[in-house]
């Protein structure tokens, strides 16, 4: 009888999906075939901008060229090992279907020419949130569980912290979670992981739309964690498809060994051999060894005192719900509410930028940031700088200005306002000029802003002004400061 029951759900079964099958076949000859190669295409230009740095069209300014798809398509082929044709064929949209990691595939660990890594084999972490689809135990369980596939195969150990500067902190998030990577509903990318470094420096973040799990349903937990901390190690992504490295998920045995030789000889690279901390004293450091904690103060302290009173800003610029702030090497990012901040060195979180920018804005219909430095400016969007820097003369700068203070955009007009020592210039987005008749003197249309401006930012229909320490507070309906305040209340002091 039972087995009745199972030939008819069967037969159902066979009868349901064979008609979905003609069904979407009717579909697809019916409906028009443009639209398929339509949507093919913006998705596999939006997986070439996240992952293959393809630079982003609607960033504006120069227009992106076919052959510029072309090579970044070929780079992505050969990176996936599929044939090298630079054009859409169906394997190459197979694969950018497949659920992976939000880590770009040629993203730059190593700045500085050497590889980001941690400067010490004790390492901390701690668990900030949780998914509603497993009980706390088991992600406890399974966190621990992914951390012991790297410490079995190098002399790092991880200890539990419940602290706030844990080394890597990891939290479960949907959509934008106050960095640059937002999550993207269920399937697409998974989770990511930021490499060895302050702040959110070794962070991993996993996408609490995923139906996470310790099988075969959804997505196993202890596989896509395992992968991530590879990358809080200071591992990027690999091109083989053995390795745990492998940008997309597959589903796999998780009973034995999943490490790839590759992997195991990628974080030997960076930490040496695993040792038998009980027989083997060879080349480790007796204070090492006894003292494990004191490797922890070999990494270099160069954290911001936030809460300084004499804290300034370099620039300051929201972007979507987030507030932007950055001060010589250092960024914060404010996500929604106080206090939740995010922060670390500028190359932590955009490899490619390194410190002392000058002046930043975002347009908040498209999801850009602008920074900028000297004469140059650079477009963000993601974790990346969208291509290489750009000439403020473009904009319609003359040659005298140099570098730039502050910009702010003004959303009721769709113009960005440009601070240059007394004077000021207004650039027209839509128009993508300058307006005539600029610059302007700051002071005689903005009165009470006398001193040279830091930062500036909009929010909330009032414009402030960041000058050392103080910001102004400026209501420009009624063209007057209505208030100042101190710079650190804006990271919550
Ligand atoms: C590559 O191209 C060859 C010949 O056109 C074809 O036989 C093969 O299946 C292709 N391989 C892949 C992975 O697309
Ligand atoms: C690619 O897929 C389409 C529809 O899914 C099919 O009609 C076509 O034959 C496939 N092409 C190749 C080369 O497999
Ligand atoms: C910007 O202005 C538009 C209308 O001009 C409004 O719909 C939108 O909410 C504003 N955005 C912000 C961030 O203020
Ligand atoms: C910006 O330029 C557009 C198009 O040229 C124009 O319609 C608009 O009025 C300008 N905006 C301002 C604030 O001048
Ligand atoms: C701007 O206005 C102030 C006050 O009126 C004046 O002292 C200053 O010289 C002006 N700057 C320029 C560049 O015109
Ligand atoms: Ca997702
Ligand atoms: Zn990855
Ligand atoms: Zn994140």
């Amino acid at each position: 009888m039972q087995q009745l029951w199972a030939c008819a759900a069967f037969f159902l079964l066979c009868l349901v999906s064979s008609s979905a099958v003609s069904k979407t076949k009717q579909e697809n000859t019916k409906g028009d075939s443009k639209d398929a190669g339509q949507s093919d295409l913006s998705l596999a230009t939006e997986y070439l901008e996240q992952f293959y740095d393809l630079e982003d069209e609607s960033a504006g300014r120069p227009k992106r060229s076919s052959d510029s798809i072309r090579s970044k398509l070929k780079e992505m082929q050969r990176f996936f090992r599929l044939n090298e044709t630079g054009s859409l064929d169906n394997e190459t949209i197979e694969v950018m279907k497949t659920p992976r990691c939000g880590i770009p595939d040629v993203h730059n660990y190593s700045p500085n020419g050497q590889q980001a890594k941690w400067h010490k084999n004790v390492i901390s972490y701690s668990i900030g949130s949780y998914t509603r689809d497993l009980p706390a135990s088991a992600v406890d369980h399974l966190i621990d569980s992914a951390l012991k596939v790297w410490s079995s195969a190098s002399p790092l150990s991880f200890v539990r912290s419940y602290s706030q500067n844990a080394d890597i902190r990891v939290q479960f998030s949907t959509y934008a979670h106050g960095d640059f990577f937002p999550f993207d509903g269920p399937g697409g990318t998974l989770a990511h992981a930021y490499g060895p470094g302050e702040g959110i420096g070794g962070d991993a973040h996993f996408d609490d739309d995923e139906t996470w799990s310790a099988g075969f349903q959804g997505f196993n937990l202890y596989l896509v964690a395992a992968h991530e901390f590879g990358h809080a190690l200071g591992l990027s992504h690999s091109r083989y498809k053995e390795s745990l490295m492998y940008p997309t998920y597959r589903k796999r045995n998780t009973a034995g060994n999943i490490l790839s030789s590759e992997d195991v000889a990628k974080i030997q690279a960076l930490y040496g051999p695993r040792r038998n901390l009980l027989y083997d004293f060879s080349g480790y450091g007796m204070t090492s060894l006894f003292y494990p904690w004191r490797l922890k103060f070999d990494v270099p302290q160069t954290r911001k005192e936030k809460c300084d009173p004499d804290l300034s800003f370099d620039a300051v610029t929201t972007l979507g719900r987030d507030v932007l702030l950055l001060k010589d090497r250092y960024l914060w990012i404010r996500h929604g509410q106080l206090p939740d901040i995010k922060e670390g060195p500028i190359n932590n979180f955009m490899p490619r930028m390194y410190s002392d920018i000058d002046a930043a804005y975002s347009l908040p219909r498209r999801k850009f940031a602008y920074l900028f430095k000297g004469s140059k400016y650079w477009t963000v969007k993601g974790p990346e700088m969208k291509g290489g820097p750009k000439s403020i003369y473009k904009l319609g700068f003359p040659h005298q200005v140099k570098q730039i203070d502050a910009a702010v955009h003004i959303n009721e007009t769709g113009n960005t306002l440009f601070f240059i020592r007394d004077l000021y210039w207004s650039y027209n987005e839509t128009a993508r000029a300058m307006e005539e008749f600029y610059p302007r003197n700051i002071t005689d249309d903005f009165p009470g802003i006398s001193t040279k401006t830091d930062a500036a930012v909009e929010k909330n229909g009032f414009l402030y002004f960041f000058s050392g320490s103080e910001v102004y507070k400026y209501d420009y309906k009624q063209k007057k400061v209505s208030g100042t305040e101190k710079a650190n209340t804006w990271l919550g002091c």
